[in-house]
């Protein structure tokens, strides 16, 4: 039998995608720092989109999703997705680098970790780490994910805090401002 397909160039799967959900900028309340901005922008601009395969929601099964983040700035911060923990914390999570270039946040125990995502770029996600992608660059950045079908979202735990950093525009580049609580 044929196997499912994706197109490394664009990380668009060719066939078999179950669900595909974008999330837009007025999904986001709270999220960015600069509310002004935030509100400013029309709230369907959409900011990312996930493609996600089908597999059964049982233990033992894995879904894979792909990722992608589209360019673009709430006042100096770049978009970036929502982030979460798993609601199973001690469910990890592979992510590979597809399209474009950006970052994978990853924070632990409070701690943060910023990688480096390209075309070809294979990071672990480990147990209890909470994660987000951010797109500084100028092209839609895309990224396949691959996760315990029973792993879950939380977005819930990050909602008070947030994560530690925030990626905002620095002339033409970016740089990571620390949030202080
Ligand atoms: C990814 C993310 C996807 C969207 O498939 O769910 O990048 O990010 P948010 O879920 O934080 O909005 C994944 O990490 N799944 O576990
Ligand atoms: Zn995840």
């Amino acid at each position: 039998r044929m196997p499912r397909q994706i197109d490394l160039a664009s990380g668009q799967f060719t066939a078999g995608v179950l669900h595909e959900h974008t999330t837009t900028v007025g999904m986001l309340t709270g999220l960015f720092a600069d509310q002004a901005a935030w509100q400013a922008l029309p709230a369907g601009t959409p900011l990312y989109t996930v493609a996600i395969l089908p597999a059964p929601q049982q233990e033992g099964e894995l879904l894979s999703g792909v990722t992608h983040l589209y360019p673009g700035r709430v006042g100096r911060e770049f978009y970036m997705t929502r982030g979460h923990f798993h609601q199973r914390r001690e469910q990890a999570e592979y992510y590979f680098g597809l399209r474009g270039r950006g970052l994978l946040l990853l924070q632990q125990a409070g701690q943060c970790v910023l990688e480096p995502l390209f075309p070809g770029s294979v990071h672990y996600i480990p147990p209890f780490t909470a994660h987000r992608l951010i797109n500084p660059g100028s092209g839609t950045l895309s990224a396949l994910a691959v996760w315990p079908a029973t792993a879950g979202h939380d977005y819930q735990a990050l909602q008070a805090q947030g994560f530690g950093v925030r990626i905002m525009a620095d002339g033409d580049g970016w740089q990571a401002e620390v949030q202080h609580a």
